[in-house]
């Protein structure tokens, strides 16, 4: 990697301890991702792009930034990527996986709390992540409760704008929604001095659905068995899709599927044929964390899907164009594919997420579903429940866990994720 030291100083980052950070990433990612054996080499545009997070698309977003274009940073996939991209915005998911911002976080949050959520105040207010740096706005979400409050919180350290996103998916939950996206294009248009038009997000939807269509081509060809990519390897293209450069991440995500498509036609697979196969759900995995997958795919099993947000929930549905005509059907469309396609735990009742899982078992043909849930993740933990009795109910096995971004439990992951497999 190049020295981008002058471009960090210029976002005003704290080099020190953003310099112990970046020796960490490498052999963390040579151990996971590198030790791999017959890997498809369109992995090598993801691997250059994980080397390169933290240089060439900072250098990109400052770039942006110089030519007037605005910054905006995400903590969830409700956030409409389409109406900051219409309105010549760039949206990047803040990651929060690593174990590195945690004490940070916790300086000013209770340590019985998430690690995202730890681990993104962390980021912002160890001055140690240049995605916070250079986002000219934080869009938050009232999801969880935790994520709820500690928006007001980060807000007294960056510009933010909070969406509130409803309990139900009900008629006055769609309307709230509406209303929210309409707030939102209001600040954007605020901030961005420009207009969103018809023609503006009908392009940018059209964009990002391209983008979507390619993980959906992906991500599909994982159902075969031999699977052509490790779990481990599509865990770390979807997680790049939050916030690399979106045509040219959609051509590589592309070329990479048609690669995957010819490996299918020779038999050549990242495991042998008959090799376990496991379906992931939970709460989303963000960079860096890739843990789960790198413990399960070094037990002897392939992950063959990700139910969720870094996984299906974020590429599975696209905007219904049909019917559209002007700018408002296109909002209440683009209101629908996220309301109606997004199903997380945040909701109730939350029964379209048992429905996928069951439904992505079935096609990915996965023998068993592993539900890994962050600590203190109310939301998801208690919707464990359901889901286990959902999956008894279907004759799926489930292997139920709980994780933080400490490596301290792999040792205990691993023999539980062992056992499970065995019974498989
Ligand atoms: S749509 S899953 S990205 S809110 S893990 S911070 S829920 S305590 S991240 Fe999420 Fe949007 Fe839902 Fe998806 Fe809270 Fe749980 Fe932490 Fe979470």
């Amino acid at each position: 990697m190049a020295d981008y030291h002058a471009l960090w100083e210029s976002l005003g980052m704290d080099l020190d301890t953003h310099d112990q950070l970046c020796a960490a990433l490498p052999p963390l990612f040579e151990e996971t991702f590198l030790n791999q054996t017959d890997r498809p080499e369109g992995m090598d545009y993801f691997n250059m792009v994980i080397a390169e997070v933290h240089g060439l698309r900072i250098q990109e977003l400052a770039d942006h930034k110089a030519r007037g274009g605005l910054v905006v940073g995400s903590f969830c996939v409700y956030v409409p990527e389409e109406i900051v991209s219409a309105l010549g915005g760039v949206l990047v998911g803040l990651c929060a996986g690593s174990q590195f911002w945690v004490p940070a976080g916790e300086k000013v949050l209770p340590r019985s709390l998430c690690p995202l959520i730890k681990a993104g105040l962390g980021a912002k207010l160890s001055r140690t992540c240049p995605y916070f740096q250079s986002v000219d706005l934080v869009v938050g979400e009232n999801t969880c409760d935790g994520k709820k409050k500690a928006w007001e919180i980060l807000g007294q350290h960056v510009p933010m704008h909070v969406m509130d996103l409803p309990n139900r998916k009900s008629p006055a939950g769609f309307a709230l929604w509406r209303e929210e996206i309409r707030r939102l294009t209001e600040e954007l248009e605020r901030r961005t001095g420009r207009t969103l038009t018809y023609e503006n997000l009908l392009e940018a939807t059209r964009r990002v659905d391209d983008k979507r269509r390619a993980l959906q081509k992906l991500h599909g060809t994982r159902k075969n068995d031999p699977s052509p990519l490790s779990g481990t390897d599509a865990l770390v293209t979807t997680q790049i899709a939050f916030y690399d450069d979106v045509p040219r991440y959609t051509a590589m995500t592309n070329q990479l599927a048609e690669e995957c498509l010819a490996r299918i036609a020779q038999g050549k697979g990242a495991f042998p044929v008959g090799t376990k196969r496991v379906l992931l759900t939970g709460t989303p995995v963000v960079v860096p964390n890739w843990k789960i997958h790198h413990l399960i795919e070094t037990s002897g099993a392939v992950v063959v899907g990700e139910e969720n947000c870094t996984g299906s929930r974020y590429y599975e549905s696209t905007t219904d164009l049909s019917g559209v005509r002007d700018l408002p059907s296109l909002l209440d469309a683009l209101a629908h594919r996220y309301l109606d396609g997004i199903h997380c735990a945040c909701f109730s009742p939350n029964e379209e997420r048992f429905d996928d899982v069951v439904r992505l078992a079935r096609e990915t043909g996965a023998q068993g579903v592993v539900d890994a849930t962050l600590s203190f993740c109310t939301t998801y933990q208690v919707e464990g429940e359901n889901l286990r009795r959902r999956l008894a109910q279907e004759g799926i096995p489930l292997l139920s866990l709980e994780t933080d971004y400490t490596p301290g439990d792999e040792g205990q992951l691993r023999t539980r994720i062992e056992a499970f497999l065995e019974n498989l």
